[in-house]
């Protein structure tokens, strides 16, 4: 992304981690002089390279810069602003986010050589969605990036051309300090709690979720879901200028779900989800539905060929994503689900579980209820490492559980027993555990989990 308007300015980006650092290539590529600070000796040490002036916010002159660029991940305002930004506010210097730059960057660009760019924001189901759409508008063979919160900071991302998108999930961090309205579709998922000790409380934190309609550019298209009574006021409040969808009630005039089936009333086609998505559950449905409703915004989109591409969308690594189904066993990798409530979030989506766990248990173990709802979901329990050894007995009056110590051994035991099963069942790797007692991260085991099916599949 060329920064040239920048030229000759200078900026203090604070925060050298992985947003700041591709900040600091693009600002020096444009010739804007850098000075940058990062609390942690180690980050600073990434910029050795970078021919930047490394200061910390104490003592610099807040005469010489021009704006502050500071990472999402550090407090600018709650619960308490880090010095640079608290220096910044009251010299009158704007603070602002990678992504506003990267929207300036697009922005100076004459209209007919801007790609498109979609915005997406929710508490739950962004990154999902953010990879959805990617996969959807790639497998209708337009060229599709995405990046933002989903971890490839934007700077990162290759240039676009106009025909092509950019797909950012903006988390409510980064859309506190973005002020360029540069997205042609903007879309809002869901609001619940979170997040708010940096948003001065759920106030501060929906009111940083709404600002994505305020990034909407001229004749962009603003898309919200209405499964919660936090964007269904967002929706009043916006009403004329908004789309709506759901996938909890039927409604005459939008994109909704009912009953398994994805649904446009005005143009009165249909999608079965069952058939047509490898993704199950209300969560999906609604990230869908999501996702279908910005695209037949975008572009000419049948349902037909929505259905087709979304087809082999397995989800996001690690997230619930489906490894394979084979013989009536669906496989599901959700290492990621590191909490007994994550894993509480998978176990209701399925029905007959083989379910692989397990782990260096948190504190969350106290409270063995959270999953309790879902027992009758459950055939069999295959519990390895720290917590198979340590905390069987508080699930096993409750469900029927063997443990083992490795989970390899657990894989294969739950393999074992779902091909004996005559109904179709699910072998669902939702450790409720930490991974660190056998692995190096929650990555490190869903890979492992994940070589060790299709070597199980392919026997
Ligand atoms: N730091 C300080 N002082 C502080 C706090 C942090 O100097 O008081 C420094 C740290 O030493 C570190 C740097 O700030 O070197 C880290 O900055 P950062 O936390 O913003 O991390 P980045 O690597 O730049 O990653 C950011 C996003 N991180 C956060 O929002 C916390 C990443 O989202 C995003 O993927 C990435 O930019 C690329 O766009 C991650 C995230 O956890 C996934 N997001 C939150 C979430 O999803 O809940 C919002």
């Amino acid at each position: 992304m060329n920064l040239i308007h920048l030229q000759g300015k200078t900026a203090y980006v604070v925060g050298l981690g992985r947003s700041g650092i591709a900040t600091i290539r693009a600002l020096r590529n444009a010739q804007v002089k850098v000075f940058a600070w990062d609390d942690a000796s180690s980050s600073r040490a990434n910029v050795n390279d970078c021919d930047v002036n490394i200061i910390p916010p104490e003592e610099l002159d807040y005469n010489l810069i021009d704006f502050l660029v500071i990472s999402p991940g550090i407090p600018n305002l709650y619960p308490f602003p880090h010095l640079a930004a608290r220096k910044a506010r009251k010299e009158g210097i704007p603070l602002i986010c990678d992504v506003d730059l990267f929207a300036q960057g697009i922005m100076q660009k004459p209209a007919d050589h801007q790609p498109r760019v979609i915005g997406i924001t929710g508490t739950n189901g962004k990154s999902t969605v953010t990879a959805m759409i990617t996969h959807v508008l790639n497998k209708l063979g337009y060229k599709a990036y995405a990046g933002g919160n989903i971890g490839i900071a934007v700077f990162n991302l290759p240039d676009a051309l106009p025909n092509q998108f950019y797909v950012l999930e903006l988390s409510s961090y980064q859309l506190e300090l973005i002020e360029t309205p540069f997205l042609s579709a903007s879309l809002l998922i869901n609001i619940s709690e979170d997040h708010i000790d940096r948003h001065g409380g759920f106030e501060g934190y929906v009111k940083a979720k709404e600002r994505i309609f305020r990034l909407t550019r001229s004749g962009g298209k603003g898309i919200i879901g209405l499964d919660d009574s936090n964007t269904s006021e967002l929706f009043k409040k916006y009403h004329n200028m908004l789309t709506g969808f759901s996938a909890t009630k039927p409604m005459d005039d939008k994109v909704h779900v009912l009953n398994g089936y994805l649904i446009n009333p005005t143009t009165q086609e249909t999608l079965n989800l069952e058939k047509s998505s490898l993704l199950h559950g209300a969560h999906n449905h609604q990230n869908i539905a999501a996702c279908y409703t910005v695209l037949s915004k975008l572009i000419n989109l049948s349902m037909d060929d929505f259905g087709g591409a979304l087809a082999d969308f397995s989800g996001l690594p690690h997230r619930q994503q489906v490894v394979v189904k084979k013989n009536g066993i669906n496989f599901i990798n959700d290492s990621k689900a590191t909490s007994l409530e994550s894993a509480a979030k998978s176990l209701e989506n399925y029905k007959n579980i083989y379910w692989i766990m397990g782990g260096k248990p948190k504190t969350d173990w106290a409270n063995i209820s959270i999953v309790a709802p879902y027992f009758d979901h459950i055939a069999k329990a295959y519990a390895f490492g720290e917590s198979g050894r340590n905390y069987q007995h508080l699930l096993s009056k409750d469900i029927p559980i063997d443990s083992y110590e490795t989970l390899e051994a657990a894989t294969d035991a739950a393999f074992l027993d779902a091909s004996r099963d005559s109904d179709e069942s699910v072998v669902l790797l939702a450790p409720a555990c930490a991974s660190f007692d056998q692995f190096k991260d929650f990555e490190e085991r869903g890979n492992k989990f994940i070589e060790h099916i299709k070597k199980l599949v392919d026997e």
